[in-house]
């Protein structure tokens, strides 16, 4: 009897644990499209369309390699809907002596896998996801007796267990190249006039891609988001290739324009690689590695390198350890007890603020937005406007090809929502209309004014900062880092303030909560 491996869809990946050092004769591999998980969210069509076609792919060049491959179409006539209920047809198909399955990237999933021992009447064996470069086991220990956790103790562990861009001081310590761990301060540049920054390749779909845009458009055709350009890298190679068009051409300006923001401009010189780093389809490390050999061969400046690999051994692994850490509280949490509705325009991106309209609109066009944009504007808004956790998290899993939980969750609840007080940051990032205007293009043709503080024509990120800072006094005072923000406040005199509050108001009351579910069946 064989060993069944399912694959689920984001574990792409030719040397994954359940697979590595298995032998094909002996394996059967089952890859299942399910309505459960297509629809746990209504995810935006580019996503379906990208996983479906990714995994139909990924299928096709296993059984080119001798493997033999159970794949469940979602429009099989007895798919169950489920992963649950598609491996136990699999097992009487197969009657396997053993299922090998890794763990589930995501907690919802997991949860349903850990009934598998008692559900089957074979063994089953959940490997660790080993395609990160700290397990979670170790991210636990890492946590455990400390009181904070934060972001950069973590990635400095990351730098010295992986090595990168870490060099010898010549008495046998590890020394940070360039004598800093972070260059943050480096990634800050506002964008210049005329920028023109190389467009990412854009993968033509083939047939199999086809096939799938039409099954989307069929069954998922009133899900958010558009289907004409669709782009995305759908196989290893094609992933490879769009990994080597930013090293050849944008990594040089990732580091110092990672948090600039221009008009009608959506992948600017970020890497656009995380749908494949996330579907399995490019290794993390790898990519992590090529970036510090680009900085020793002189072809990339500190800045970006350091930052690309901060992002990754950093931020990518450090959310995930808090994602498992705190799950599933994390999805509860509401510290600023934040309970306004999504407005309608995250979804039509039908509003004068023209940062927000763009930042939807290229949200809609292309299933992405880059890092700034889904922090400080489209986040920031979230966070200022009160807007309910829950909705705020079901928006960013829906709307982004590359959204999974157990990434989309610490970076909504905990990065920018600030609902879990400040487990995973040390400060909420509250900005007023300023640091849009400083970091992008968006404020001059606006209808707004960003100078203008408050009344008619005020940019409404201004008013509802302080709106923010003022009813969340008792929960922020005390923070370090916030505390001083508060004798600016103290020092307006009296009517400031209340005109500050009531522009605030008036602006929240002119907002359309959505006029349907776009998130949930
Ligand atoms: P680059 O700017 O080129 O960065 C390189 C890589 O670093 C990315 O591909 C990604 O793998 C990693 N990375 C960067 N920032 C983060 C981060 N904060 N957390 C985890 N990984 C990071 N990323 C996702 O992959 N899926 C999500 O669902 C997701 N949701 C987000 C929600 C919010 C509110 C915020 C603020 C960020 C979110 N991110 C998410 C992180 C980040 O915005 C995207 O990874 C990035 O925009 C992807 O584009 P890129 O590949 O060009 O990234
Ligand atoms: C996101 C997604 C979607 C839309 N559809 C499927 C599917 O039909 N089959 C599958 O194996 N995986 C899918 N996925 C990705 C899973 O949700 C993801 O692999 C798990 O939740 C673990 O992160
Ligand atoms: Fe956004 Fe305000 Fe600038 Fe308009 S003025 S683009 S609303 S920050």
């Amino acid at each position: 009897n064989p060993v069944l491996v399912p694959i689920l869809g984001d574990q792409l990946t030719r040397n994954l644990a359940s697979i590595r050092g298995r032998t094909k004769d002996d394996t059967v591999i089952l890859m299942m499209e399910v309505w459960d998980e297509a629809t746990y969210v209504k995810h935006h069509k580019q996503k379906i369309v990208l996983i479906f076609s990714a995994m139909r792919h990924f299928a096709a060049e296993l059984r080119d390699a001798g493997w033999t491959v159970d794949y469940v179409k979602l429009t099989d006539e007895d798919n169950s809907g489920s992963f649950t209920g598609e491996v136990a047809r699999a097992i009487e198909r197969h009657d396997p002596r053993a299922v090998h399955v890794v763990h589930s990237g995501e907690w919802r999933v997991q949860q349903d896998m850990d009934q598998w021992p008692d559900k089957f009447d074979c063994e089953v064996e959940i490997l660790d996801d080993d395609r990160f470069v700290c397990s979670l086991a170790e991210f636990r220990d890492w946590a455990e007796d400390r009181k904070t956790l934060r972001m950069e103790h973590f990635y400095r562990e990351m730098r010295k267990k992986t090595g990168l861009l870490m060099n010898e001081d010549g008495q046998g310590n590890l020394r940070p190249t360039g004598g800093e761990w972070n260059y943050d301060s480096e990634n800050r540049e506002s964008p210049e006039e005329e920028m023109d920054p190389p467009e990412r390749p854009i993968f033509e779909p083939d047939a199999i891609t086809q096939e799938v845009i039409e099954l989307v458009e069929d069954r998922f055709g009133s899900h958010f988001g558009s289907l004409e350009i669709f782009g995305w890298p759908v196989t290893r190679e094609e992933a490879e290739e769009a990994a080597d068009a930013f090293f050849n051409e944008r990594i040089k300006c990732f580091g110092p324009y990672q948090d600039a923001m221009v008009h009608g401009q959506d992948d600017l010189y970020h890497s656009m690689l995380s749908t494949s780093i996330n579907l399995g389809l490019l290794d993390p490390l790898e990519l992590c590695q090529r970036a510090a050999k680009a900085y020793a061969d002189g072809e990339a400046p500190i800045n970006s390198v350091e930052g690309f690999i901060r992002q990754i051994i950093g931020w990518r692994e450090y959310v995930r350890g808090f994602y498992w850490l705190h799950m599933p509280h994390l999805a509860e949490a509401n510290m600023l007890n934040a309970q306004r509705r999504l407005p309608e325009f995250y979804w039509t991106g039908e509003t004068e603020m023209r940062c927000m309209a763009d930042c939807v609109r290229t949200t809609r066009e292309n299933a992405h937005a880059h890092h700034i944009q889904r922090l400080m504007v489209l986040g920031n808004f979230a966070l200022i406007a009160g807007l309910d956790p829950r909705e705020v998290q079901d928006w960013y899993l829906v709307v982004y090809a590359d959204a999974y939980e157990w990434v989309e969750l610490p970076n909504v609840a905990a990065m920018i929502l600030y609902a879990d007080g400040g487990k995973l940051a040390s400060k909420p990032y509250a900005a007023s209309g300023n640091y849009i205007n400083k970091m992008s293009d968006y404020c001059g043709e606006c209808a707004y004014s960003v100078s203008k503080k408050v009344g008619e024509g005020s940019c409404p990120f201004n008013s509802l900062y302080w709106r923010f800072m003022d009813q969340n006094r008792d929960r922020l005072e005390s923070n370090a880092r916030v505390g001083r923000v508060y004798s600016t406040w103290d020092r307006m005199n009296k009517a400031k303030r209340q005109e500050y509050l009531d522009t605030a108001e008036k602006f929240l009351g002119s907002l359309q909560p959505a006029s349907k579910d776009w998130a949930r069946n």
